[in-house]
């Protein structure tokens, strides 16, 4: 096989490349996310594909006329800060790669096909993931978007209409999802399960619920010299406190919780502070442990907050039910890789959310580091490649089923 996925990767690499690290910043609706949307709408157009949005900024790249019972395979463009270049990018490039296979097989679709693009995938610059296939499902409400700020406090309404589209039609589009017959996404595993099983290609079988909680934590600021211990209500020790929380209740449970991102108020290093505000991301195996594990988590940052003399509000922004793949489709895409192995991850997916709405099923490429949502996230050309062939396969068997 003539590989058209080497070109196509090569062209996108460069899109969204942030500092010396290698890793990527690209943010909905910002230059870089502009760039890799044009690049891919003149990639999907090069190859015949007829590229339309729809309401809320998701990209659908035709292979014919748009209709029901569509075979749809795609993934996202945008990465979390600094992330790796595989993570979202790869199902993309392998889609049209996969286009370039079945033209050259001659393969003619007795369905109708597209390639997407779902925007704000990762939930890193708006807090929500998965915002673009969750609108379009009606999983969040639009007014919910519209309001979403960024940490400058951008809304999702004005980056969208800076990007050129009218965030007053966001919301639920039932014409474009009933055309939904199957839903597929090829992704760079975030794991290293493919490396011990010492095999390029995976499938998934179910993905964790979890959760993002936003902790605001509000004391006093005051002097970082003249304050005595007794005098202060620093909110960076119910802070600190919780983080550790939040581990031993993730080791107990067998889950996992992390604390990525902080913004500490004033942030001055003589100052201490009047807030810290954090957010959780919290994932378990099934959903009484999530909810058993958060609300540790929030008893044990309630009672340090009290022992502090600080307040505490907490917000849930985003939670996500566990997804079981049908598993039908699952063992036939499978059979179709070659019998590859079915992985639980956890790791959400636009994939996760459209198999609320139609049969979905993803392909997972093996990574040799096993690192993701950082720049040694990695995949090998000779699996990439094995990628396309097992995505190529599968479409083949449903478009002319
Ligand atoms: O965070 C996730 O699970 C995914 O990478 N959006
Ligand atoms: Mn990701
Ligand atoms: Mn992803
Ligand atoms: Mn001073």
């Amino acid at each position: 096989m003539s590989h058209t996925f080497d070109d196509l990767w090569s062209e996108l690499l460069p899109i969204g490349r942030f500092g010396g690290t290698g890793g990527y910043r690209r943010f909905s609706w910002t230059a870089a996310d502009a760039e890799a949307r044009a690049w891919f709408t003149e990639a999907a157009e090069r190859r015949g594909l007829d590229v339309r949005g729809d309401r809320n900024g998701n990209l659908w790249a035709w292979w014919g006329e748009p209709g029901p019972d569509a075979v749809v395979t795609g993934s996202h463009l945008d990465s979390v800060p600094d992330g790796g270049a595989f993570d979202g990018p790869l199902g993309v490039v392998s889609a049209l790669a996969a286009v370039d296979e079945l033209k050259r097989r001659g393969v003619a679709p007795r369905r109708p096909f597209a390639v997407g693009v779902f925007v704000e995938e990762e939930g890193a610059r708006f807090g929500v993931p998965c915002l673009g296939s969750r609108l379009l499902t009606g999983v969040t409400a639009p007014e919910r978007a519209r309001a979403l700020t960024d940490g400058d406090g951008v809304t999702w309404a004005r980056a969208m209409e800076a990007a050129g589209l009218d965030p007053e039609r966001i919301g639920p589009d039932p014409e474009v999802v009933g055309r939904i017959g199957v839903f597929l996404e090829l992704h760079v595993e975030q794991g290293r399960a493919l490396v011990h099983r010492d095999t390029p290609i995976g499938v998934a079988e179910a993905i964790w619920p979890h959760g993002r909680w936003r902790l605001d934590f509000a004391g006093q600021a005051d002097h970082a010299g003249t304050t005595r211990l007794a005098d202060r209500n620093d909110p960076m020790l119910p802070f600190a406190e919780t983080v550790l929380a939040a581990r031993a209740s993730a080791q107990r449970l067998d889950a996992v919780a992390t604390v990525g991102k902080v913004r500490v108020s004033p942030n001055g290093a003589n100052a201490i502070p009047s807030r810290v505000r954090a957010w959780l991301d919290a994932r378990a195996p099934d959903e009484a442990t999530l909810r058993a594990m958060v609300d540790e988590i929030e008893s044990a940052a309630r009672r340090s907050s009290g022992g502090n003399g600080v307040t505490l509000a907490s917000y849930q922004e985003s939670l996500t039910p566990v997804v079981d793949f049908e598993r039908g489709l699952r063992d036939q895409v499978a059979a179709l890789a070659g019998g590859a192995p079915a992985l639980p991850t956890g790791a959400g997916h636009d994939a996760g959310v459209f198999s609320a709405v139609a049969p979905a099923a993803m392909l997972f490429v093996r990574n040799p580091t096993g690192v993701s949502h950082a720049p040694e996230e990695w995949a090998e050309p000779a699996d990439c490649h094995a990628g396309v062939a097992a995505l190529a396969d599968t479409l083949t068997d449903l478009l002319t089923r």
